[in-house]
């Protein structure tokens, strides 16, 4: 029979360890929003909610590139999240540490694909290098914003009014290439 996976061992088993690894993304940001609501911050847990959707998306978007070059799809045990986070600017450091984990993650895929010269994922991954980009400048731009509101010691008005602010913050940030002068 004529072969139509058009994924080697390599590829086909990094791509799924990166399925999952979207997979646990979304329950740590679901824990997280979990953690955030049962302590008052409905507007965090509403941002954090959202985005354990946005990693949930990323998650079928492998699976469906998986299927469509013939690979086979693994679907495993999805590992706990970490502990929950200590306080509004622990959970905001813990979300930035984890998308660059995830950063580090996605670029191994980048690299074997090339290695590989597997140009077809190499292009599929593009679009997850660009979207961590996106969602490392998000991270920051909370850090940013705790940072402002007072870190630790971030009073509890400041607090409300982050958590306000949250609740109606967009799921995308605007990345660099998209700026222009008229419009920084
Ligand atoms: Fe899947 O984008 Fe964040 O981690």
């Amino acid at each position: 029979m004529m072969n139509t996976n058009r994924l080697s061992k390599t590829i086909v088993a990094a791509l799924n360890n990166q399925m999952t690894k979207e997979a646990h993304a979304s329950q740590i940001y679901l824990s997280y929003g979990a953690w955030a609501d049962s302590n008052g911050f409905g507007g965090i847990a509403n941002f954090l909610f959202r985005h354990a959707q946005e990693e949930r998306n990323h998650m079928m978007k492998i699976l469906e590139y998986i299927l469509k070059r013939g690979g086979e799809v693994k679907v495993t045990a999805i590992p706990a999240p970490p502990p929950n986070p200590t306080s509004i600017n622990n959970c905001f450091e813990k979300v930035f540490g984890h998308e660059v984990d995830n950063t580090t993650a996605v670029y191994k895929v980048v690299k074997m694909s090339l290695e590989e010269e597997d140009w077809a994922t190499w292009n599929f991954m593009q679009w997850f290098v660009k979207e961590q980009t996106e969602e490392e400048t998000l991270a920051l731009n909370l850090l940013d914003k705790i940072k402002i509101a007072g870190g630790e010691k971030a009073e509890k008005t400041s607090l409300y009014s982050l958590d306000r602010d949250l609740a109606t913050t967009p799921d995308d940030a605007k990345l660099a290439q998209d700026i222009t002068a008229d419009n920084p």
